[in-house]
Protein backbone atom coordinates (compact mmCIF):
# COMPACT_ATOMS: atom_id res chain seq x y z
CA UNK A 1 0.00 0.00 0.00
CA UNK A 2 0.92 3.90 -0.41
CA UNK A 3 2.37 4.75 2.77
CA UNK A 4 0.44 8.10 2.58
CA UNK A 5 -2.50 5.45 3.38
CA UNK A 6 -1.04 3.41 6.52
CA UNK A 7 -0.29 3.84 9.94
CA UNK A 8 1.97 6.04 11.68
CA UNK A 9 2.93 6.56 15.20
CA UNK A 10 3.62 10.10 15.67
CA UNK A 11 4.96 11.43 19.20
CA UNK A 12 2.40 9.33 21.77
CA UNK A 13 -0.25 10.02 19.16
CA UNK A 14 -1.13 6.86 16.93
CA UNK A 15 -2.37 7.77 13.58
CA UNK A 16 -4.47 5.30 11.25
CA UNK A 17 -2.66 7.09 8.01
CA UNK A 18 -0.48 10.17 7.05
CA UNK A 19 -3.61 12.41 6.02
CA UNK A 20 -3.72 15.05 7.93
CA UNK A 21 -6.34 18.18 7.85
CA UNK A 22 -4.79 21.49 8.22
CA UNK A 23 -5.39 24.36 10.77
CA UNK A 24 -8.47 26.45 9.27
CA UNK A 25 -9.54 29.40 10.72
CA UNK A 26 -13.31 29.57 9.54
CA UNK A 27 -15.04 31.96 12.34
CA UNK A 28 -17.79 30.32 13.30
CA UNK A 29 -17.51 30.46 16.97
CA UNK A 30 -19.62 33.41 18.32
CA UNK A 31 -18.62 34.49 21.27
CA UNK A 32 -15.21 32.82 21.13
CA UNK A 33 -16.67 29.59 21.80
CA UNK A 34 -17.04 26.48 20.04
CA UNK A 35 -20.22 25.21 18.77
CA UNK A 36 -22.09 21.93 17.95
CA UNK A 37 -22.10 22.76 14.44
CA UNK A 38 -18.26 22.57 14.60
CA UNK A 39 -18.42 19.83 16.57
CA UNK A 40 -20.09 18.69 13.61
CA UNK A 41 -17.96 19.67 10.91
CA UNK A 42 -14.90 17.89 12.86
CA UNK A 43 -16.96 15.13 13.00
CA UNK A 44 -17.43 14.69 9.07
CA UNK A 45 -13.43 14.89 8.62
CA UNK A 46 -12.28 12.62 11.47
CA UNK A 47 -13.06 8.70 10.85
CA UNK A 48 -9.58 7.42 9.11
CA UNK A 49 -11.06 5.23 6.25
CA UNK A 50 -12.44 8.78 4.66
CA UNK A 51 -11.52 11.74 6.54
CA UNK A 52 -8.18 12.77 8.21
CA UNK A 53 -5.32 10.28 10.00
CA UNK A 54 -5.05 13.25 12.17
CA UNK A 55 -7.05 16.82 12.35
CA UNK A 56 -5.19 19.76 13.72
CA UNK A 57 -8.38 22.30 14.91
CA UNK A 58 -8.39 26.13 13.20
CA UNK A 59 -5.91 28.40 15.23
CA UNK A 60 -7.35 29.15 18.78
CA UNK A 61 -6.10 31.07 21.00
CA UNK A 62 -4.79 31.40 24.10
CA UNK A 63 -5.95 34.19 25.86
CA UNK A 64 -8.37 37.31 25.76
CA UNK A 65 -5.29 39.11 24.26
CA UNK A 66 -4.02 36.69 21.69
CA UNK A 67 -7.75 37.14 19.54
CA UNK A 68 -7.30 38.93 16.18
CA UNK A 69 -10.52 38.23 14.43
CA UNK A 70 -14.34 38.14 15.08
CA UNK A 71 -15.78 34.72 16.08
CA UNK A 72 -12.28 32.48 16.80
CA UNK A 73 -12.38 30.02 19.54
CA UNK A 74 -10.60 30.55 22.60
CA UNK A 75 -9.12 27.67 25.06
CA UNK A 76 -8.60 30.24 27.63
CA UNK A 77 -11.97 29.91 29.56
CA UNK A 78 -13.88 27.03 31.44
CA UNK A 79 -16.67 27.51 29.18
CA UNK A 80 -14.97 27.16 26.08
CA UNK A 81 -12.94 23.86 27.32
CA UNK A 82 -16.15 22.66 28.05
CA UNK A 83 -17.20 23.61 24.60
CA UNK A 84 -14.40 21.59 22.88
CA UNK A 85 -14.87 18.75 24.97
CA UNK A 86 -17.99 18.04 22.40
CA UNK A 87 -15.74 18.17 19.33
CA UNK A 88 -12.97 15.80 20.93
CA UNK A 89 -15.49 13.06 21.84
CA UNK A 90 -17.17 13.61 18.41
CA UNK A 91 -13.83 12.83 16.49
CA UNK A 92 -12.88 10.64 18.89
CA UNK A 93 -16.28 8.48 18.27
CA UNK A 94 -15.45 8.05 15.01
CA UNK A 95 -12.23 6.96 15.42
CA UNK A 96 -10.13 9.92 14.74
CA UNK A 97 -7.30 11.88 15.87
CA UNK A 98 -7.27 15.91 16.65
CA UNK A 99 -4.83 18.28 18.31
CA UNK A 100 -5.52 21.78 18.74
CA UNK A 101 -3.70 24.32 17.46
CA UNK A 102 -2.56 27.28 20.15
CA UNK A 103 -2.22 30.74 18.60
CA UNK A 104 -1.53 34.09 19.66
CA UNK A 105 -1.80 36.53 17.26
CA UNK A 106 0.44 39.30 18.19
CA UNK A 107 -0.07 42.54 15.75
CA UNK A 108 -2.55 41.17 13.97
CA UNK A 109 -5.50 42.42 15.93
CA UNK A 110 -7.66 44.96 16.35
CA UNK A 111 -8.67 46.88 19.66
CA UNK A 112 -12.35 46.55 19.25
CA UNK A 113 -11.75 42.42 19.67
CA UNK A 114 -9.32 43.09 22.60
CA UNK A 115 -10.14 43.80 26.04
CA UNK A 116 -11.10 47.23 27.59
CA UNK A 117 -9.95 47.71 23.67
CA UNK A 118 -6.11 47.34 24.77
CA UNK A 119 -3.71 47.76 21.76
CA UNK A 120 -2.33 44.07 20.25
CA UNK A 121 0.87 42.92 21.70
CA UNK A 122 3.71 42.34 19.93
CA UNK A 123 7.46 41.99 19.80
CA UNK A 124 7.76 45.98 17.78
CA UNK A 125 5.69 49.05 18.07
CA UNK A 126 5.03 48.73 14.20
CA UNK A 127 2.21 47.95 12.57
CA UNK A 128 1.39 45.34 9.91
CA UNK A 129 0.07 46.85 6.87
CA UNK A 130 -2.81 44.36 6.46
CA UNK A 131 -6.36 43.85 7.84
CA UNK A 132 -8.18 41.77 10.24
CA UNK A 133 -12.16 40.59 10.22
CA UNK A 134 -13.87 42.53 12.80
CA UNK A 135 -18.01 42.92 13.79
CA UNK A 136 -18.66 44.84 10.42
CA UNK A 137 -16.39 43.66 7.82
CA UNK A 138 -12.24 43.70 6.85
CA UNK A 139 -10.46 47.05 9.09
CA UNK A 140 -6.52 47.55 9.28
CA UNK A 141 -5.16 45.94 12.44
CA UNK A 142 -4.51 48.19 14.98
CA UNK A 143 -0.99 49.86 16.07
CA UNK A 144 0.95 47.03 18.44
CA UNK A 145 2.48 47.68 21.79
CA UNK A 146 5.69 45.85 22.14
CA UNK A 147 5.90 43.58 25.10
CA UNK A 148 7.76 44.34 28.28
CA UNK A 149 10.51 41.83 28.87
CA UNK A 150 8.96 41.02 32.52
CA UNK A 151 5.51 40.17 30.37
CA UNK A 152 7.14 37.49 28.29
CA UNK A 153 6.87 34.67 31.11
CA UNK A 154 3.56 35.93 31.55
CA UNK A 155 2.79 34.89 27.59
CA UNK A 156 4.76 31.63 27.98
CA UNK A 157 2.55 30.94 31.13
CA UNK A 158 -0.50 31.58 28.92
CA UNK A 159 0.59 29.22 26.38
CA UNK A 160 1.29 26.22 29.21
CA UNK A 161 -2.15 26.85 30.90
CA UNK A 162 -3.76 27.00 27.30
CA UNK A 163 -2.19 23.39 26.73
CA UNK A 164 -2.96 21.80 29.92
CA UNK A 165 -6.88 23.20 28.81
CA UNK A 166 -6.18 21.31 25.73
CA UNK A 167 -5.69 17.93 27.50
CA UNK A 168 -9.11 18.69 30.11
CA UNK A 169 -10.75 19.34 26.68
CA UNK A 170 -10.14 15.67 25.28
CA UNK A 171 -7.22 16.53 22.96
CA UNK A 172 -4.18 13.84 21.90
CA UNK A 173 -2.16 17.03 21.95
CA UNK A 174 -1.19 20.36 20.68
CA UNK A 175 0.35 22.38 17.83
CA UNK A 176 1.88 25.29 18.78
CA UNK A 177 1.39 27.81 16.04
CA UNK A 178 5.06 29.75 15.24
CA UNK A 179 4.16 30.78 11.44
CA UNK A 180 2.32 32.85 9.42
CA UNK A 181 3.23 36.24 10.91
CA UNK A 182 1.83 35.67 14.01
CA UNK A 183 3.07 36.59 17.56
CA UNK A 184 6.10 34.17 17.77
CA UNK A 185 7.34 34.43 14.37
CA UNK A 186 7.07 38.53 15.00
CA UNK A 187 9.47 37.61 17.66
CA UNK A 188 11.49 35.26 15.06
CA UNK A 189 11.91 36.81 12.16
CA UNK A 190 14.03 40.21 12.06
CA UNK A 191 11.67 41.55 9.49
CA UNK A 192 9.41 42.08 12.50
CA UNK A 193 11.73 41.81 15.42
CA UNK A 194 13.57 45.37 16.36
CA UNK A 195 13.77 44.54 20.26
CA UNK A 196 17.33 45.37 22.14
CA UNK A 197 16.25 42.88 24.50
CA UNK A 198 17.35 39.24 25.30
CA UNK A 199 14.59 38.42 23.00
CA UNK A 200 15.85 40.73 20.17
CA UNK A 201 19.07 40.72 18.01
CA UNK A 202 20.56 37.45 17.77
CA UNK A 203 19.00 34.38 16.15
CA UNK A 204 19.44 32.78 19.44
CA UNK A 205 17.79 35.69 20.88
CA UNK A 206 14.85 35.83 18.69
CA UNK A 207 14.48 32.14 19.19
CA UNK A 208 13.95 32.20 22.77
CA UNK A 209 10.32 32.72 22.78
CA UNK A 210 9.55 30.51 21.01
CA UNK A 211 11.84 27.63 22.67
CA UNK A 212 10.92 28.68 26.17
CA UNK A 213 6.99 28.38 24.66
CA UNK A 214 8.05 25.09 23.57
CA UNK A 215 9.53 23.68 27.12
CA UNK A 216 6.96 24.91 28.92
CA UNK A 217 3.99 23.20 27.04
CA UNK A 218 6.12 20.18 26.91
CA UNK A 219 7.18 20.21 30.48
CA UNK A 220 3.31 20.53 31.17
CA UNK A 221 1.89 17.82 28.61
CA UNK A 222 4.66 15.78 27.58
CA UNK A 223 6.57 16.26 23.84
CA UNK A 224 5.03 13.31 22.74
CA UNK A 225 1.16 15.18 22.69
CA UNK A 226 3.47 18.51 21.08
CA UNK A 227 3.98 19.43 17.91
CA UNK A 228 4.74 22.84 16.15
CA UNK A 229 3.94 25.05 12.83
CA UNK A 230 6.94 27.50 10.93
CA UNK A 231 6.96 28.99 7.64
CA UNK A 232 10.62 29.91 7.35
CA UNK A 233 9.55 31.93 3.94
CA UNK A 234 5.88 33.03 4.20
CA UNK A 235 5.17 36.44 3.78
CA UNK A 236 1.78 35.87 5.50
CA UNK A 237 0.12 38.92 7.35
CA UNK A 238 3.17 41.40 6.34
CA UNK A 239 5.82 39.21 8.21
CA UNK A 240 8.49 39.86 5.74
CA UNK A 241 11.38 38.34 4.63
CA UNK A 242 13.97 37.27 7.46
CA UNK A 243 17.68 38.27 6.24
CA UNK A 244 18.92 34.71 7.29
CA UNK A 245 15.72 32.61 6.91
CA UNK A 246 18.03 29.26 6.54
CA UNK A 247 20.55 30.08 9.52
CA UNK A 248 17.58 31.52 11.78
CA UNK A 249 15.47 27.80 11.13
CA UNK A 250 18.50 26.03 11.78
CA UNK A 251 18.90 27.08 14.82
CA UNK A 252 15.59 26.70 16.07
CA UNK A 253 14.92 23.47 14.86
CA UNK A 254 18.10 22.40 16.30
CA UNK A 255 17.10 23.66 19.65
CA UNK A 256 14.19 22.11 19.49
CA UNK A 257 15.31 18.68 17.94
CA UNK A 258 16.44 17.06 21.86
CA UNK A 259 12.63 17.94 23.28
CA UNK A 260 11.14 14.84 22.12
CA UNK A 261 8.26 16.83 20.25
CA UNK A 262 5.92 14.98 17.66
CA UNK A 263 6.03 16.76 14.75
CA UNK A 264 7.29 19.33 12.87
CA UNK A 265 4.79 21.40 10.57
CA UNK A 266 6.29 23.43 7.88
CA UNK A 267 4.13 25.89 5.68
CA UNK A 268 6.39 25.33 2.43
CA UNK A 269 6.24 29.01 0.24
CA UNK A 270 3.64 31.79 0.97
CA UNK A 271 0.59 30.19 2.92
CA UNK A 272 -2.31 29.61 1.06
CA UNK A 273 -0.04 30.90 -2.11
CA UNK A 274 2.93 30.06 -4.32
CA UNK A 275 5.44 27.17 -3.16
CA UNK A 276 8.28 29.00 -4.90
CA UNK A 277 8.92 32.74 -4.52
CA UNK A 278 11.76 33.10 -6.56
CA UNK A 279 10.17 35.71 -8.86
CA UNK A 280 9.54 37.59 -5.70
CA UNK A 281 13.62 37.75 -5.18
CA UNK A 282 13.49 35.16 -2.42
CA UNK A 283 15.99 32.43 -2.49
CA UNK A 284 14.72 28.80 -2.40
CA UNK A 285 14.54 27.74 0.99
CA UNK A 286 16.43 24.09 1.92
CA UNK A 287 13.29 22.23 3.86
CA UNK A 288 15.46 18.77 3.57
CA UNK A 289 18.41 20.36 5.41
CA UNK A 290 16.11 21.32 8.24
CA UNK A 291 14.50 18.32 8.53
CA UNK A 292 17.74 16.70 8.47
CA UNK A 293 18.36 17.82 11.77
CA UNK A 294 14.85 16.93 13.25
CA UNK A 295 13.85 12.94 14.79
CA UNK A 296 10.50 13.49 15.18
CA UNK A 297 7.60 13.26 12.27
CA UNK A 298 7.65 15.58 9.58
CA UNK A 299 4.61 17.33 8.29
CA UNK A 300 4.33 19.00 4.98
CA UNK A 301 1.75 21.64 3.74
CA UNK A 302 0.83 24.22 0.98
CA UNK A 303 -0.83 23.10 -2.21
CA UNK A 304 -0.47 19.43 -2.24
CA UNK A 305 -1.72 17.60 -4.74
CA UNK A 306 -2.82 13.62 -4.61
CA UNK A 307 0.51 12.87 -6.82
CA UNK A 308 2.86 15.38 -4.97
CA UNK A 309 1.66 13.85 -1.33
CA UNK A 310 2.14 10.42 -2.61
CA UNK A 311 5.35 10.94 -3.64
CA UNK A 312 6.44 13.02 -0.33
CA UNK A 313 5.66 10.22 1.91
CA UNK A 314 6.95 7.43 -0.58
CA UNK A 315 10.47 9.36 -0.45
CA UNK A 316 11.07 9.66 3.07
CA UNK A 317 10.60 13.13 2.28
CA UNK A 318 7.62 13.57 4.63
CA UNK A 319 6.03 11.48 7.07
CA UNK A 320 2.68 13.66 6.96
CA UNK A 321 1.14 15.33 4.42
CA UNK A 322 -1.42 18.46 5.54
CA UNK A 323 -4.09 19.41 3.24
CA UNK A 324 -5.95 22.62 3.84
CA UNK A 325 -8.54 24.19 1.21
CA UNK A 326 -8.85 20.70 -0.24
CA UNK A 327 -10.38 19.48 3.19
CA UNK A 328 -12.87 22.52 3.70
CA UNK A 329 -14.51 21.16 0.27
CA UNK A 330 -14.22 17.64 1.00
CA UNK A 331 -15.42 15.72 3.87
CA UNK A 332 -14.18 12.61 2.68
CA UNK A 333 -10.72 14.20 1.37
CA UNK A 334 -8.68 10.78 3.02
CA UNK A 335 -11.31 8.76 0.98
CA UNK A 336 -11.05 10.73 -2.27
CA UNK A 337 -6.97 10.54 -2.05
CA UNK A 338 -6.99 6.79 -1.79
CA UNK A 339 -9.53 5.82 -4.87
CA UNK A 340 -8.05 9.21 -6.97
CA UNK A 341 -11.71 10.62 -7.20
CA UNK A 342 -12.25 14.00 -8.02
CA UNK A 343 -12.22 16.54 -5.71
CA UNK A 344 -15.43 19.35 -4.59
CA UNK A 345 -14.23 22.94 -5.53
CA UNK A 346 -13.97 25.13 -2.71
CA UNK A 347 -16.63 28.26 -2.61
CA UNK A 348 -14.63 31.08 -1.74
CA UNK A 349 -17.71 33.04 -0.64
CA UNK A 350 -18.29 30.83 2.68
CA UNK A 351 -15.00 30.48 3.76
CA UNK A 352 -14.86 32.45 6.95
CA UNK A 353 -18.09 33.56 8.97
CA UNK A 354 -21.51 32.23 8.46
CA UNK A 355 -23.65 29.11 9.39
CA UNK A 356 -23.60 25.32 7.51
CA UNK A 357 -23.62 27.09 3.85
CA UNK A 358 -19.98 25.72 2.85
CA UNK A 359 -19.44 24.53 6.08
CA UNK A 360 -21.00 21.11 7.06
CA UNK A 361 -22.83 21.02 3.67
CA UNK A 362 -19.74 19.99 1.39
CA UNK A 363 -21.18 16.32 -0.24
CA UNK A 364 -18.98 13.73 0.27
CA UNK A 365 -18.84 10.77 -2.69
C1 LIG B 1 -6.85 32.84 7.39
C2 LIG B 1 -7.67 33.78 7.99
C3 LIG B 1 -7.46 34.11 9.31
C4 LIG B 1 -6.46 33.49 10.03
C5 LIG B 1 -3.26 31.53 9.63
C6 LIG B 1 -4.78 31.54 11.49
O1 LIG B 1 -2.96 31.99 8.53
C7 LIG B 1 -4.58 31.87 10.23
C8 LIG B 1 -5.64 32.54 9.43
C9 LIG B 1 -5.86 32.22 8.11
O2 LIG B 1 -2.48 30.83 10.28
Amino acid sequence: MEPLFTPLQVGDIALANRVVMAPLTRNRAPGQVPTALMAEYYRQRAHPATGAGLIVTEATPISPMAHGYLDTPGLHTAEQVAAWKAVTAAVHAEGGRIVTQLWHVGRISHTSLLPGGAAPQSSTTRAARTKTYIAGGFAPVSEPRALATEELPGIVEQYRQAALNAMEAGFDGVEIHAANGYLLEQFLKDSANDRSDAYGGSISNRCRLTLEVTRAITGAIGGGRTGIRLSPITPANDIGQDSDPQALYTHLVAQLAPLGLAYIHVVEGATGGPRDLSDQGVPPFDYAALKALFPGRWMVNNGYTREMALAATASGAADLVAFGKAFIANPDLGRRLREDAPWNALDMKTLYGGGAAGYTDYPAL
